[in-house]
C-alpha cells in the first residue's frame, strides 16, 4: 500500500507558512499517523535548512493541561527550532507575516552535557548550562487553529518564532515559579512553572525520549523550550508582550 505523500504534505505546510495562508487539515484525508507526521515535520524543516537556516534547538508542545484543553489534543509533542525563528529580546515581529499568531510564556534551557540516548537526565545542572524566561510565538498553519495530533506534529507543532530573555544560572528549584504574560502592561495570563509537566525539568527528559524515538539527539549549545505555563493569547498588531518568570526575569517582544 502506498503511504501518505510526505514531501507533498510538507510542501503544502511550507507554502502555507511562507504565504501566511491557512490550509485545511490534512491528516484525515492523507492517512497521516503520528510517526509519519514526524517524518513530515523533518521534511518541512529540511526545506528551511536547505534555504540556509540552522537547527538551533527543540521545543516541547502541549506540556500543560491549559494548552491541551485549548487545542483539544492530549499528548506532549515536540518540534524543531531554527535560527531564523529567533527574535532578539525586546525585538519586533510583523504580525502580518503570520496567519493567526499567538504568544505564550515559556521557560528556556541552554543545553550542555546531555546523557546518552535512552538514559534519563541525572543531574539537571550538568545537562543544562542556563535557564531563561521566554516567549513562544505559535502560528498554526491550519484554518481556525484547529487540528488533530498528527496534523499539529506535521506542522512543526505550530512553531513560528521565539524570544529568549536573559540567561541565569540554573536555580535550585524550577517547579513552582510564578509566571505572568502581560500585553500592553496588562496581565493577560497568570500561571506557574508547575503547569509545565509538574516541573519544567521533566520536559527535558520527555524531549530527549520522544525526539530519540525519531533518531534526533539533542545537542550541547541548543536552546530547549520546555513548554508554556499558560494558555496562548492572540498577538494583535502594535501589542507589546512581556513574559515574566519569577526569579528568572522578563522576555519581551513588540508586534509592529
Ligand atoms: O508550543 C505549543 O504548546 C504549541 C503546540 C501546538 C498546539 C498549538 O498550536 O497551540
Ligand atoms: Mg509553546
Amino acid at each position: 500500500m502506498i503511504g501518505p505523500d510526505i514531501a507533498g504534505i510538507a510542501d503544502k505546510l511550507g507554502a502555507a507558512a511562507d504565504t501566511a495562508t491557512a490550509i485545511p487539515q490534512l491528516a484525515a484525508e492523507t492517512g497521516l499517523d503520528v510517526d509519519t507526521a514526524y517524518g513530515v515535520q523533518a521534511a518541512l524543516v529540511q526545506r528551511r535548512l536547505e534555504r540556509g537556516e540552522r537547527l538551533v534547538g527543540l521545543k516541547m508542545g502541549l506540556t500543560s493541561r491549559a494548552k491541551m484543553a485549548q487545542v483539544g489534543v492530549d499528548e506532549v509533542i515536540w518540534g524543531r527550532l531554527t535560527d531564523a525563528m529567533r527574535v532578539p529580546d525586546g525585538g519586533a515581529v510583523n504580525p502580518t507575516a503570520y496567519i493567526h499568531p499567538r504568544v505564550e510564556p515559556e521557560v528556556a534551557f541552554l543545553l550542555d552535557r546531555l546523557p546518552e540516548p535512552g538514559e534519563p537526565v541525572g543531574d539537571f545542572a550538568t545537562a543544562v548550562r542556563a535557564v531563561a524566561p521566554a516567549i513562544e510565538l505559535i502560528d498554526s498553519r491550519y484554518a481556525d487553529f484547529r487540528f488533530s495530533l498528527p496534523d499539529v506534529i506535521a506542522d512543526n507543532t505550530s512553531a513560528a518564532a521565539f524570544v529568549i530573555g536573559p540567561w541565569s544560572p540554573v536555580p535550585a528549584g524550577l517547579d513552582n515559579l510564578g509566571v505572568l504574560l502581560e500585553v500592553d502592561g496588562r496581565v493577560a495570563q497568570v500561571g506557574s512553572t508547575a503547569a509545565i509537566l509538574g516541573d519544567p525539568r521533566r520536559a527535558l527528559d520527555e524531549g530527549i525520549r520522544l525526539a530519540g524515538r525519531h533518531g534526533v539527539r539533542l545537542e550541547s549549545g541548543w536552546v530547549f523550550l520546555a513548554g508554556a505555563a499558560t494558555a496562548a493569547v492572540p498577538l494583535r498588531p502594535g501589542a507589546h508582550v512581556r513574559a515574566v518568570v519569577e526569579k528568572l526575569g522578563t522576555a519581551s517582544l513588540r508586534a509592529s
